[in-house]
């Protein structure tokens, strides 16, 4: 069935720092703001804070509800960039959006000291690609501040992950790391209510493994968290539909709209207008099933 009328007895809540999360009325939009010289989509058109600001209002215009700003490309084959490198194209980025754009701010990085700069500068959610095992110091920040995190699945790092990517079954396998990156969270101090998971669309996966992971994407929004869905055009939507990124808007929509229906939680995407109304309107078909079920069921 395409249609995942799971219910669970508890609505699902996510706590940031001071702010709390639910999902009641469809999933939360996020919206990248990259501001690094080489991502693969955006790279380059986010350099000065100006344009980064600018780009956030209009997100936030356009209805997002989180930003997630980045100051380091994860593409395939990115070279690494250093923390005070990082930290110069972040932060004062951070700081400019957090002061103009009154929209929560999630910040991707893998440092610690990086992290730990973006929250007092305001950001309230660390997306780590690396599931806490980049940086030994990443747990111990978030348990102390009390912000939210993402739990992302990579085979291999962005250097390496796309050379010859391995599963004995895609989606158990990354099932089964997404369980234990919780349970290492949580025995570092985490709160349950903190974490989100994603499975890390493009992070070392071949075509065949993107599309399984989105075809059994319940899988993952049954394990008890928030899942967050990364596919905005992405490489193995371009192989689907022969395109290059700046057109893989409809196509992304597709496998949002998937995404959604499957019970993602937070969609991750650059196109904040068109996707806002792509999950408008899938979610509350979606919403019109479960209450469709629940009926029936009663
Ligand atoms: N994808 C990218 C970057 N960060 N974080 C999470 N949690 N999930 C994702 O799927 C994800 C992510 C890659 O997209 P983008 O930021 O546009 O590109 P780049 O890494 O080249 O900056």
């Amino acid at each position: 069935m395409l249609i995942s009328t799971t219910t669970s007895s508890e609505p699902l809540v996510l706590t940031a720092g001071s702010r709390t999360f639910g999902f009641d009325s469809g999933p939360l939009l996020m919206g990248v703001l990259n501001v690094t010289p080489d991502s693969f989509s955006d790279g380059g058109a986010y350099l000065t804070v100006e344009q980064a600001l600018n780009h956030a209002r209009q997100m936030q215009a356009e209805g997002v509800d989180i930003i997630d700003i980045g100051a380091e490309s994860s593409r395939p084959g990115a070279q690494p960039v250093d923390e005070t490198e990082e930290l110069r194209r972040l932060l004062p980025v951070v700081e400019a959006v957090h002061g103009a754009v009154p929209v929560p701010i999630s910040v991707d990085t893998t440092k610690a000291v990086v992290a730990r700069r973006a929250i007092q500068a305001g950001a309230t959610i660390v997306n780590d690609i690396t599931a806490l095992r980049g940086d030994p110091l990443m747990a111990s920040l978030v348990a102390e501040t009390g912000v939210a995190v993402v739990l992302m699945h990579m085979q291999g790092t962005p250097q390496t992950m796309q050379q010859a990517p391995t599963y004995a079954n895609v989606v158990g396998d990354v099932s089964a790391f997404l369980r234990e990156r919780v349970q290492v969270a949580i025995r570092r101090g985490i709160k349950r209510s903190q974490i989100i998971l994603d499975p890390g669309f493009g992070f070392g996966k071949l075509q065949e493994h993107n599309l399984q992971l989105l075809a059994e994407f319940d899988t993952f929004t049954k394990l008890g968290y928030p899942v967050l869905a990364g596919v905005s055009r992405k490489q193995f939507i371009g192989n689907l539909i022969q395109r290059p990124v700046h057109e893989r808007g409809y196509g992304t929509a597709g496998a949002v709209a998937v995404a959604v229906l499957k019970g993602a939680h937070i969609i991750r995407v650059h196109d904040v207008r068109t996707m806002r109304d792509t999950i408008s309107v899938v979610s509350a078909i979606s919403r019109h099933v479960r209450s469709h079920v629940r009926e029936s069921n009663a």
